[in-house]
């Protein structure tokens, strides 16, 4: 196993504590995949089943993947598409994928002899580094955009014990100092950045393919910080190059038309350029300086992907649509891939009869406040028969 710079090339021992080349460029970790044992039966699903593709020992974990997939018998009808799954990221151990990365990363930070670590976040990375740092006893700084995190997730980083630090700013003004921290402070930076969170993240491609038994025809996923997509990416093409699948799905990005950065160079063929006072209701994606762009770049490049944004009013009416069709309540950042999905559909950028896979990044339940706020409850009735009577 090694680090190598995706820019020019350059390598780097897995055992030095770094997180972009001398060169400015982002580092991969090259695993050995003639090491990699095809252990995809469909069997005893858990992120750790696909040890021999993860370059960390488990040594902290609170048994994260196994994520159910659906399918979307209501919706795929409505919609008038053949074939139509979701992978509920939801159903993670404290309620995001980013549990993926932080059991690998984490990991890694105790193999290193790490006692600090830290992250920025828009709220599921700051809970997720909490919980998996109680569970490995060491300590955990959080930094997030003031005001701007839901209401959940920041019980969830105080809950677990980690030091909460609001910014004056957005995401991009937090994570700018936690890399400056990380260089100049000596903690452990665990934002996607880093490469080896990218190694936890990388095994909802294989989760997909052992559940379903075949490589879908097309992922589509929200798309913040870009370091899931270039995850699941690097998965699917480990899983080709180590001669397990024949065949690559296409990576389909979603961003908050407020925070599109990617979507807006992509779709107008000009370079990525950041957006300097991103907004969206979907908080967890409200970054507009994606850290990884040049990764999910190449994974919708390589995969002949698409990237597309939507709107706020986009987002919530997908929101409410799944939850309602099909018993799934994501966050509104999740509901960007339902979102994204009906708006290309709409636009004729996709093809109705392939299959896709949506995968819903968060859970509902993390962010109460945008569905109680956007829905006004009736008055309440007197407690008696005659009155509910009058309701039925
Ligand atoms: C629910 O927690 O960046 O494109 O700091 O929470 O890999 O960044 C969250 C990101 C999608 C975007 N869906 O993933 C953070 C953070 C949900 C998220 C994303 C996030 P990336």
């Amino acid at each position: 196993m090694i680090l190598r710079c995706i820019e020019c090339g350059k390598e780097y021992d897995p055992k030095e504590v770094r997180y972009r080349c001398e060169c400015g460029g982002l580092l991969e970790v090259l695993v050995d995949l003639d090491k990699a044992e095809n252990v995809f039966n469909g069997k005893n699903i858990t992120l750790w089943k696909y040890k021999s593709f993860i370059p960390a020992e488990k040594l902290v974990s609170l048994n994260e993947g196994g994520t159910p997939i659906y399918r979307l018998e209501n919706l795929q009808e409505e919609l008038g598409m053949k074939e139509l799954y979701v992978k509920n990221e939801g159903a993670n151990p404290t309620g995001s994928f980013k549990d993926r990365g932080m059991t690998v990363g984490v990991s890694k930070a105790l193999e290193l002899g790490i006692s600090k670590v830290i992250c920025a976040s828009t709220g599921n990375t700051s809970a997720s580094l909490a919980a998996y740092g109680a569970k490995a006893n060491i300590k955990a700084y959080v930094l997030v955009p003031s005001g701007k995190i839901a209401l959940g997730k920041l019980a969830q980083a105080i809950v677990y014990g980690a030091r909460v630090v609001p910014v004056r700013g957005n995401f991009d003004d937090a994570l700018r100092v936690v890399v400056e921290a990380s260089k100049e402070l000596g903690v452990y930076m665990l934002n996607s950045i880093n490469p080896f969170r990218l190694e936890g993240q990388k095994t909802i491609a294989f989760e997909i393919f052992d559940q379903l038994g075949f490589v879908p025809d097309n992922v589509v996923l929200p798309v913040g910080n870009a370091g899931n997509i270039s995850a699941i990416w690097k998965g699917f093409k480990e899983l080709y190059n180590a001669g397990f699948i024949e065949n690559l799905p296409r990576m389909i990005g979603i961003q908050a038309e407020g925070a599109s950065p990617l979507a807006k160079a992509f779709k107008e063929g000009k370079p990525f350029e950041p957006v300097r006072n991103p907004e969206t209701v979907a908080t967890a994606i409200r970054i507009g300086n994606p850290a990884n762009w040049p990764r999910a770049w190449r994974a919708v490049e390589e995969s002949k992907g698409l990237l597309e944004s939507v709107s706020d009013e986009e987002i919530l009416n997908a929101q409410k649509l799944l939850a309602s069709k099909e018993g799934i309540f994501v966050e509104p950042a999740s509901a960007s891939s339902l979102a994204g999905l009906i708006k290309l559909k709409e636009l004729s950028r996709i093809e109705p009869d392939e299959s896709y896979v949506l995968i819903t990044t968060g859970h509902g339940l993390k962010d109460p406040n945008v569905i109680i706020e956007n829905f006004k409850l009736p008055e309440p009735i007197e407690p008696s028969l005659e009155a509910f009577r009058e309701v039925l």
